[in-house]
């Protein structure tokens, strides 16, 4: 049986950008060869993203969202889209998240579900930090934060392969994610601040993933809004990483 491939945007005010990614979406549809799903999680948007998304989706079925009343902030867009993704997936599937804003490439994903398929990995991570990984246009304190990133979360919390805990553009598998969010009674993601990426990671460190980092060009010159992320409070955040998260008891969890 062949894959489905759910792609899920966090957006928070992307008028400018959504269209854009959404277009470049529909380009890898046509070449992929898999199904494909896209879920935008509104969270709360302020300008025009409901709108274009009322839009996208009335003229293409693959496409879907859903709207937070009000922002809740990223954590809890993904945890939301986590949640909704396992109701309807099936183990074998891919859930592939990506930034709204027109810096993570669509294009990448052909490739990106190929190498999960050839290496039956777990989580596929599109890095800055693996060879013939670039970032064009990042800001010199965006590059020392990832960096700091790297190594705090290599010290605490490393995953074989792992290097760019930060970055939103992933490929998860399914029956991975369905197992964890089980292992932690579904609680995988505990904040609705930026940290809620390496939280996830910080929690698979925990309980053993295969996973794997492909060379990410993100294009952060393209991005045509203000970034979201408060990186003081994204910092503090992970060390409070440090208390929260620890190796789950898989009795508890029913794991056998
Ligand atoms: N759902 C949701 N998404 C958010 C929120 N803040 C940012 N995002 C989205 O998360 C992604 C990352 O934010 P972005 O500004 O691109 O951060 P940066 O790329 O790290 O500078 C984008 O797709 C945003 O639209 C939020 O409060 N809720
Ligand atoms: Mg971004």
């Amino acid at each position: 049986m062949i894959s489905k491939v759910f792609i899920g945007l966090p957006a928070y005010n992307e008028e400018r950008a959504l269209p854009v990614v959404l277009d470049k979406i529909h380009y890898v549809k046509e070449s992929i060869g898999n199904p494909l799903e896209v879920i935008v999680i509104n969270d709360g948007s302020t300008d025009a993203t409901r709108k274009i998304l009322e839009e996208y989706s009335s003229q293409y079925d693959y496409i879907h969202y859903m709207n937070h009343a009000a922002n809740q902030g990223l954590g809890a867009a993904i945890n939301t889209l986590f949640q909704t993704v396992i109701k309807y997936a099936e183990d074998e599937d891919f859930l592939v998240t990506m930034d709204a804003d027109n810096t993570h490439n669509p294009l990448h994903i052909i490739d990106m579900i190929k190498k999960m398929n050839e290496e039956k990995l777990d989580l596929l991570i599109a890095s800055r930090f693996v060879e013939g990984g670039k970032e064009i246009g990042v800001p010199i304190l965006r590059k020392l934060y990832s960096r700091g990133a790297k190594y705090f979360f290599k010290l605490f919390f490393n995953i074989k392969n792992i290097n760019d805990y930060s970055s939103g553009f992933r490929v998860y598998r399914i029956g991975y994610l369905r197992q964890s969010m089980a292992i932690y009674q579904n609680k995988l993601i505990t904040t609705n601040g930026f940290d809620c990426m390496a939280e996830i990671l910080a929690r698979f460190s925990k309980i053993g993933i295969k996973a794997a980092e492909y060379p990410l060009r993100l294009e952060y010159h393209l991005k045509d809004s203000q970034s979201k992320m408060n990186v003081a409070e994204t910092i503090r955040g992970y060390f409070d990483l440090l208390r929260r998260v620890r190796k789950p008891s898989l009795r508890k969890a029913g794991q056998r």
